[in-house]
């Protein structure tokens, strides 16, 4: 090109360029029940028997408690980490709820209550956070490994519900998923290509403010995950995500949709109150003032009024459902504590259905250094026993 043809000043134009912005998107945050536990929509109410209601309440309950166990687990040195859904349990167990266990669930990791919900145990649970490589099986439950590689089970979710399609089931892929998930590549890839072949998938996004120590608002010039749906040419709902029953609603309107051929993504509002993880300290990086705000958006306090409303309340024994989730947790602890000792074979197993020519020779290598070194085996030792 020469000097000629270049534009005298790039960038300037007098032309009105018409753009679509994100203020021409009014995304509306569904609701049914107030931060003050007053119904705000009486239509909005789903259609269930008490008992129902009153399983929904039992199952934060679990959520919650099985957090706090698992945490001081955690500290006492018995678990390696651990990924607590404290402040999430009304998303968490809300989105559960709107699902059958026929569906797929694709999970990230604060989810337990949810799986527990539909068929994993929970000893398999705390093997998982214990580094038991065969936990990630996740035998007896519709239930795919844990995300650690933040908005790898994007893509994968995307492949299984165009399987289910393509099977003529009647059943979704239902992938949970964190805000921070929706800043990576696999996001992109595997929502548009749901888009694009109309699969049967439900794309949860619990928008909890942080990545670890991310706020919202640095990882995204977005002023919604929801509206991002737009782009894909499928449906976006925000939904208040410590409201139980808003996030019922909004997921089991989602699967009907997904199973018409509309794949839908939803954003639940929410709030991680605890730690990252285990190995987090969220001190550092957020101010007490917030976390207190949060507090009091509580959404088992937010449900419990509801129930208290419906004149349910009476029918829920609190302390006695912690005590039955501890008495789980602890006969769970002692499974988990049987559990065969673990040789460093299991690191190789689960990479292929059959162990490459390559993994052999790495593994014998492992071995042979061990031989060599046996003091490297502390290092294996000091991890909990599976
Ligand atoms: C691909 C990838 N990048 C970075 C990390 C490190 N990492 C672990 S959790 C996390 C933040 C995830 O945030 P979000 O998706 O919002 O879920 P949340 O943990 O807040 O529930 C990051 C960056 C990772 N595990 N995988």
């Amino acid at each position: 090109m020469n000097e000629q043809s270049r534009p005298e000043s790039p960038g300037s134009t007098d032309a009105d360029v018409a753009a679509v912005s994100e203020r021409d998107v009014d995304v509306a945050t569904h609701r049914v029940v107030d931060a003050d536990g007053s119904v705000v929509d009486p239509e909005a109410v789903p259609d269930l028997a008490d008992d129902r209601f009153l399983d929904l309440y039992r199952w934060m309950v679990l959520q919650r408690t099985f957090d706090e166990r698992a945490t001081k687990l955690q500290r006492r040195g018995l678990l390696g980490t651990y990924a607590s859904g404290q402040g999430q349990e009304a998303s968490i167990i809300g989105s559960a709820f709107a699902l059958t266990d026929d569906d797929w669930i694709f999970p990230y990791g604060r989810e337990a209550g949810a799986l527990l919900m539909h068929g994993l145990s929970m000893r398999d649970l705390l093997l998982y956070w214990r580094g038991v490589e065969d936990a990630s099986r996740m035998e007896g439950a519709n239930v795919f490994g844990f995300a650690i590689s933040i908005g790898s089970h994007i893509p994968v979710a995307t492949g299984k519900a165009w399987g289910q399609k393509l099977d003529g089931s009647d059943a979704v892929s239902f992938v949970n998923l964190g805000d921070g998930a929706t800043s990576t590549g696999a996001f992109h890839e595997g929502i548009n290509f749901a888009g694009v072949l109309g699969v049967p998938a439900v794309f949860f996004t619990q928008n909890n403010q942080y990545a670890i120590s991310m706020p919202f608002e640095e990882q995204t010039a977005a002023d919604t995950v929801a509206q991002k749906a737009i782009a894909y040419g499928m449906d976006g709902i925000r939904v208040d995500g410590n409201d139980v029953l808003a996030v019922y609603n909004a997921v089991a309107t989602a699967r009907e949709r997904a199973l018409a051929g509309e794949p839908v993504l939803i954003e639940a509002v929410t709030y991680r109150r605890a730690a990252h993880t285990t190995s987090d300290d969220p001190t550092r990086y957020r101010e007490d003032e917030e976390v207190e705000e949060w507090e009091r958006r509580d959404p088992v306090e937010r449900y419990r009024s509801f129930l208290a409303d419906r004149g349910l309340l009476e029918a829920v024994d609190e302390e006695a459902i912690r005590e039955e989730v501890s008495e789980l947790f602890d006969e769970a602890v002692a499974a988990a504590d049987a559990y065969p000792e673990r040789d460093v074979a299991e690191l190789f197993r689960y990479v292929h259905a059959e162990p490459t020519p390559e993994l052999e020779r790495q593994l014998e290598e492992f071995r042979d250094l061990l031989d060599r070194r046996p003091e490297m085996h502390d290092h294996i030792e000091h991890r909990p026993k599976g």
